[in-house]
């Protein structure tokens, strides 16, 4: 019983780790700034529609989308989309660039803009690395159900809170009972 339980919340893991969105914080620690170096704050990251840009700034900054033309030219006059509310979250919602600059057009000037490329990976296949370690670390269970795993797997809706407390239960529990 144990051993099932510990297969079904490694497999919840990785169906967690492969496929759930991911919230970006623009900048991490240092935020939505006009200090923040955000080519290098890029490097390495890929989006994916399901994700969150969350811009956080002080009330020195406010963000807004706009179209490549006026994101190339700091055109902060004719806007998608603003806000100045200190913590705003853009959900990438489709395939395709998205571009943001500060409303303050010399600080967009002074590089204070965001470029994403967000694509679609949601049917990418799911991590199969972390469940073949699984299957080989305990070869003896098969009485888990595999229909229970791929309803987690192929949920995008959700929340990621939620799964990990889920997660988090089921871990507990099954450490209990070995
Ligand atoms: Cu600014």
């Amino acid at each position: 019983m144990a051993k099932t339980l510990l297969i079904f919340v490694i497999l919840i893991l990785s169906a967690i780790c492969s496929s759930s969105a991911t919230n970006y914080i623009v900048g991490d620690s240092s935020g939505w700034d006009i200090s923040t170096d955000l080519d290098t704050w890029l490097v390495g990251k890929r989006f994916n529609v399901g994700d969150v840009l969350v811009f956080q700034y002080s009330s020195f900054h406010s963000v807004s989308e706009v179209t490549k033309e006026n994101f190339e030219g700091c055109n902060t006059s004719n806007v998608l989309d603003s806000s100045k509310n200190g913590n705003t979250s853009f959900p990438l919602t489709k395939q395709g660039d998205r571009y943001f600059v500060c409303g303050n057009r010399l600080h967009c000037l002074g590089g204070m803009k965001l470029h994403v490329n967000v694509e679609n990976d949601i049917a990418a296949s799911p991590a199969a690395a972390p469940e073949a370690e699984a299957g080989a670390s305990f070869p003896a269970s098969k009485s888990n159900n595999p229909s229970v795993v791929p309803s987690f797997a192929l949920s995008n809706h959700v929340g990621l809170d939620s799964l990990l407390l889920v997660t988090l239960g089921l871990l507990s529990l099954a450490f209990s009972l070995v």
